[in-house]
Order: structure tokens, then C-alpha cells, then sequence
């Protein structure tokens, strides 16, 4: 009889520990707050927020692992800095530094406007390259160089004619 109740009482203690202890964590103020404290860290992270060193880009206390970066992240004293930006933590072709527009981790976004990530340095399948005003502006250089080139080639254009130019917004 003792037993038979003790062990109701024990498995009554285990569900409400169970089911109790992510709501206890999800409530607990200061793990959010730290997340955001840390992100502030990083040269962008307007894009992709928590998502970019935590496996879920709206981490509770339930689902808060850290991707690769992450780690890497935590690793380096949760530091951002040029040894940080020269890792490829997702091991695809493109490094931190290039992900986060802050090639070389010294802090500062590479670009002109608001700071906002390439790609997700945590995340293996995202590598991209964003169009700023600035790639945009290198792709019409060198457009217009090459187009330059081929008219003066089959001598339909002079190098200081600007009337064959393209017009790009
Ligand atoms: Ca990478
Ligand atoms: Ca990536």
C-alpha cells in the first residue's frame, strides 16, 4: 500500500517536472535578453537576427542550439574580430567575414546604408551575395567597359562617346 502510493507520488513529481520546466524556462526573462545582447555583437544582423547562431531563428529555452557559428561564436569568447571573420564555420564557399559584409572583422560593415548579411554564416546552404548599390555599380563598370571595347573593335564607337551607354536605374 505504501509503496503503490509512494510511487504515484514519485511518478505524480516527475510529470509535473516534465511538463513544468520549459514553461519555467521559456518565462525566464534574462535568456532572450542575453541572446539580443550578444547578437548586437555581430557587424549585420538585421536579416537574419537569432537565426544567425542559433539553429532556429525564434529560439525559446526549447529549441536553442547554436549552428556552427555559433559555436564558433561562443568559442571566440563571443567575440567578433578578423580571426572570427576568416572561418568558414558552415564550410561553404564563402567565409564569415563575407557573410556578415564585414570582410575583415574589424566591426564596421563593409557598405554604404544599413548593415544587412550577405548569407547566413551558420547556415551551409546560404552563400550569396547580395546587390548593394555597390556590386550594382561595379556591374555596370564592367559592362560598359566591355561594351566600350567591342564598339571600338568593329569601329562603331568612340572610347568618349557616352550616346551607346546603356541606361541602368
Ligand atoms: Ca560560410
Ligand atoms: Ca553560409
Amino acid at each position: 500500500m505504501l509503496t503503490r502510493r509512494l510511487h504515484r507520488i514519485l511518478i505524480g513529481i516527475f510529470a509535473a517536472a516534465v511538463f513544468l520546466a520549459p514553461v519555467a524556462m521559456l518565462l525566464w526573462p534574462g535568456y532572450v535578453e542575453s541572446t539580443t545582447n550578444e547578437m548586437v555583437l555581430l557587424p549585420a544582423y538585421n536579416k537574419f537576427k537569432c537565426g544567425l547562431c542559433h539553429t532556429s531563428s525564434n529560439p525559446t529555452t526549447g529549441d536553442s542550439d547554436l549552428n556552427i557559428f555559433g559555436v564558433d561564436f561562443d568559442k571566440n569568447g563571443r567575440v567578433w574580430d578578423r580571426t572570427l571573420a576568416m572561418i568558414n564555420s558552415d564550410n561553404d564557399k564563402c567565409l564569415n567575414g563575407f557573410e556578415l559584409g564585414d570582410k575583415d572583422g574589424d566591426g564596421v560593415f563593409d557598405h554604404p546604408g544599413e548593415p544587412i548579411e550577405h548569407s547566413n554564416p551558420g547556415d551551409s546552404s546560404d552563400c550569396s551575395i547580395a546587390l548593394t548599390v555597390q556590386t550594382w555599380g561595379k556591374i555596370k563598370e564592367v559592362f560598359r567597359s566591355e561594351m566600350r571595347e567591342y564598339l571600338e573593335l568593329i569601329g562603331e564607337g568612340d572610347a568618349d562617346d557616352e550616346a551607346w551607354s546603356p541606361h541602368f536605374p
